[in-house]
């Protein structure tokens, strides 16, 4: 049985990804922040009971300590490790620039540190995944490869190049198998609230209860290549399998804009979001991404891999799982609940 040790687990990759290694059989190890309120929404259904033995493991730790990394690395002695953990909002990177880049440049530099004395000592020789963002091409014009120049356009790009260039480096200095895969947007009902597409589902479902009236929106113009996380994740686990390492554009090679998102997500969901959506400055960027549609071409041919879950059937599964949630929050709300619907900061 292999063993797989993930950082971010309780994201919405990491879900994800913990479900499709435990199918395929793998034990998997997962670390989780600690928070003063649950954060293991997203894998509880995969995590009964600690007291009883199952192959899924959660650990305390945070890219924040390399002792604990270290230690991590250590015990669970890992054949893959994926590091998926990091303070993932753009616009949140421009407000907390220097925490960015401690948890997604200096995090991954640690959790690379550990695992270069961990293959040295053990002796095996464990992988490592990277993951990279289409956020690092930033203003470099689509389509973007392999080969296009990155330019980011904000903290939290800058610390996914500098993270990307560590993991290279480690690749080329020291041997060892380190997989950068540079993903495009991929979404799902699972995607936290403040991203752009599940705010919109999320609020149209809502809208369509009578629970909300107004959604609040910035850029409507941006274009994003948009797919679904279970196509993803896989495409991680193929990057580890292959025979070398590698870096890998992974992307559908469609690009449509916010604006048409809102358009096929209010067709779903029955709601006309022209009568329902305003503009708010506060979720402008100091600094836009305003198009990237990925040409994945070296993944479809290197890995055989290619997404299953086109861009219609991604904005239907959202609005339905937000419609369905929306419910259940009218029938608690018949009953007398108070349910939190906060948004975040930026929600
Ligand atoms: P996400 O939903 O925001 O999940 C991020 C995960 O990182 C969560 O488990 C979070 O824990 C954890 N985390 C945050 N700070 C941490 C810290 N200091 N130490 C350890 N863990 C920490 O992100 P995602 O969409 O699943 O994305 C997964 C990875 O792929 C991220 O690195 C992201 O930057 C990258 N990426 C995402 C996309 C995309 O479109 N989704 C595209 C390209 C690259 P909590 O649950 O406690 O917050
Ligand atoms: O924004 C525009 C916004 O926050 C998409 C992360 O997973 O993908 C994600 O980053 C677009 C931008 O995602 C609102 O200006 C308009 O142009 O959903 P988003 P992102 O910035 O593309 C990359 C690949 C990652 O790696 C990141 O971790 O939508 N937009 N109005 C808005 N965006 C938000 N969040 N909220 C709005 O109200």
């Amino acid at each position: 049985m292999k063993t797989a040790l993930i950082s971010g687990i309780t994201g919405q990759d990491g879900s994800y990804l913990a479900e499709f290694l435990l199918a395929n059989g793998y034990a998997v190890h997962g670390i989780v922040r600690r928070t003063s309120s649950f954060n293991t929404d997203r894998i509880d259904h995969l995590y009964a009971d600690p007291h009883v033995p199952s192959r899924l493991h959660l650990h305390y730790g945070d890219l924040a300590s390399a002792a604990r990394l270290r230690h991590l690395m250590e015990v669970i002695q890992p054949d893959e490790i994926y590091n998926l953990g990091a303070q993932s909002h753009v616009r949140v990177s421009f407000d907390e620039a220097e925490y960015t880049a401690d948890v997604v440049a200096t995090g991954t530099l640690r959790l690379l540190e550990a695992f270069r004395d961990y293959s040295k000592q053990s002796g095996s020789q464990p992988r490592f995944y990277q993951a990279s963002s289409s956020e690092m091409f930033g203003a470099s014009p689509p389509p973007q490869t392999e080969n296009t120049p990155f330019y980011p356009r904000s903290p939290y790009a800058c610390s996914k190049v500098a993270a990307h260039w560590y993991s290279v480096n480690f690749r080329e200095a020291y041997n060892l198998f380190v997989s950068s895969g540079i993903l495009f947007n991929h979404e799902s009902p699972r995607r936290g609230e403040t991203f752009v597409t599940r705010k919109i589902t999320r609020a149209l479902g809502r809208i369509r209860m009578g629970l909300q009236d107004k959604l609040y929106l910035g850029n409507l113009d941006s274009r994003r290549d948009w797919g679904h996380a279970a196509d993803f994740v896989r495409a991680m686990w193929m990057m580890l399998q292959h025979s070398v390492p590698e870096t890998f554009v992974v992307a559908t090679g469609e690009s449509y804009s916010v604006r048409e998102f809102l358009d096929v997500a209010s067709e779903y969901a029955e709601v006309d979001w022209r009568k329902h959506v305003e503009f708010d400055a506060r979720y402008l960027r100091p600094t836009e991404v305003d198009s990237l549609c990925g040409d994945s071409s070296k993944a479809r041919q290197l890995l055989g891999w290619k997404p299953e879950i086109g861009f219609r059937d991604l904005v239907k599964s959202m609005v339905d799982g937000d419609i369905e949630l929306a419910r259940q929050e009218l029938t608690l709300a018949g009953a007398g609940h108070t349910v939190s619907r906060r948004g975040g900061v930026y929600g």
